[in-house]
């Protein structure tokens, strides 16, 4: 009886609290923010590391005005994980959907700075969480001179484009514009075709060239964020050495793989995972990976966690066995080999990615090893030898120019032999420092020996 009557008493008081705690529930925004806005990083980098990068931009747009557009949010987050863009992310830090930030070099109302983001909303914040207040603290936790509402948006950029200070300074103003007419931009063409109806004379100037020269060379911060993308990718590695055998399925690595980079903190994988056995190992973007794996196959496995917007791309080809047949050996070492090359051949302030290029081919095309018809394996080489690695796996950078102090890339050789069944691909990141290249992806061995080894345990 004794238990019944405290059992009950126990679901009135239950049901008495959850009343309580609904009732209580819709607080206002500006409290739910109270304690993150005391934040001196965001996404980990501190906040004067976008403060310089503003301020950089404005030195190098000082003729007229930036204004960037942020990602807008899709179907109340339903159709994917909301991810800002780079260029917004770069300069802000901040990930609420459907911000603007405008720069004004020469200031509109005292301010060079201004974050309109949208102001909160009960309809929107119960459905994707509270944002902040509009009001200087919020400026003041983003590190902004100023934040207003995306209201006063279309007024605002009124003023400043028909002002006089506007027109003395060039009229020019400096936005996202599509690089080509395939390239969907609807937020960006929307804004500058109203920019246009305001002030018919005003100059139109591409941002990207003068984001990607910024964007090219990485800070501390943000080759700490590539360290740690590069760490996750190397434990999903260590985790396929582990799991890969004979008579599962591509789609169970794949499995392994995404299961190590969220247990270890990745928001996503940086692309698609690439994990293509025999045949497949010669698609060079293969991401299907339904197919059973063979004894016999080598698997390609390109991969990268991204880690706060910043991303790792690391490939390694493994043998299906445990062992390479000779064959696969040779070619994996000729591989190999390319890469080394292409590494030594490495002089700062002389070589372009280019320059690296003709070095891998070079050794593909003097090695005694060739085709089944007798032809040199530099025609199974059909892709560039590397690429710019940031908040964009492909990143942005010029690829003409020696490469600079700061620049993170991928080395990533590979030759495909279809009709062999082979596809060998070894892919790393590599810091350019003042000493030369620093391989930030050693800890994932690519020795073939080594390989084996561990794949053997
Ligand atoms: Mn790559």
């Amino acid at each position: 009886m004794r238990s019944q009557k405290a059992r009950f008493l126990l679901t009135l008081t239950l049901i008495l609290v959850s009343f309580l705690l609904s009732v209580s529930l819709p607080i206002n925004s500006s409290q739910a923010w109270s304690k993150p806005l005391r934040t001196t990083l965001l996404a980990e980098q501190p906040l004067s590391e976008y403060k310089s990068r503003r301020q950089k931009l404005m030195e190098k747009a000082k003729d007229g005005i930036v204004v960037i557009m942020g990602e807008e949010e899709d179907d109340l987050g339903v159709g994917a994980k909301f991810r800002q863009n780079d260029n917004f992310m770069y300069l802000t830090g901040v990930e609420i959907p459907t911000g603007v930030l405008v720069l004004v070099p020469h200031s509109y109302q005292g301010a060079k700075e201004w974050l309109f983001l949208p102001a909160p909303n009960k309809f929107f914040d119960q459905w994707t969480g509270p944002r902040p207040p509009i009001n200087e603290e919020t400026a003041q936790a983003f590190g902004v001179e100023k934040v207003a509402s995306l209201n006063d948006f279309q007024k605002v950029i009124t003023e400043i484009l028909t002002s006089e200070a506007f027109q003395k300074s060039g009229e020019k103003l400096y936005t996202v514009v599509p690089p080509s007419p395939y390239t969907k931009l609807v937020r960006e063409e929307k804004f500058t075709e109203q920019a246009r109806k305001i002030k018919s004379t005003i100059n139109l100037n591409p941002i990207a060239p003068l984001l990607a020269d910024m964007r090219m060379i990485k800070s501390e911060p943000e080759i700490s964020m590539i360290q740690r993308a590069i760490n996750i990718t190397s434990l999903a590695h260590s985790e396929v050495i582990k799991s890969v055998k004979a008579g599962i399925y591509e789609y169970e690595l794949e499995g392994a793989i995404l299961g190590q980079f969220y247990r270890n903190g990745a928001q996503r994988a940086a692309f698609p995972c690439i994990v293509g056995s025999g045949q497949n190992a010669t698609i060079l973007h293969y991401e299907k990976n339904r197919k059973k794996i063979d004894r016999g196959d080598l698997i390609v496995v390109d991969i990268g966690a991204e880690y706060n917007y910043y991303a790792a791309d690391i490939t390694r080809t493994y043998p299906a066995n445990g062992s390479f047949s000779p064959r696969q050996r040779e070619i994996y070492q000729l591989v190999l080999d390319a890469q080394t090359a292409a590494v030594k051949a490495f002089k700062l302030g002389e070589s372009t990615m280019q320059e690296l290029d003709v070095v891998a081919r070079k050794t593909m095309r003097q090695s005694p090893l060739k085709d089944s018809k007798g032809n040199p394996l530099d025609q199974y080489f059909p892709h560039g030898l590397g690429h710019f690695v940031g908040m964009y796996v492909h990143d942005v950078g010029d690829y003409s120019r020696p490469l600079p102090v700061g620049a993170v890339i991928t080395i990533e050789p590979g030759i495909y032999l279809p009709d062999e069944n082979i596809g060998v691909r070894i892919e790393d990141d590599y810091l350019v420092t003042k000493n030369g290249l620093v391989k930030l992806s050693s800890n994932i061995p690519s020795d073939p020996a080594e390989i084996e080894k561990l794949m053997a345990k």
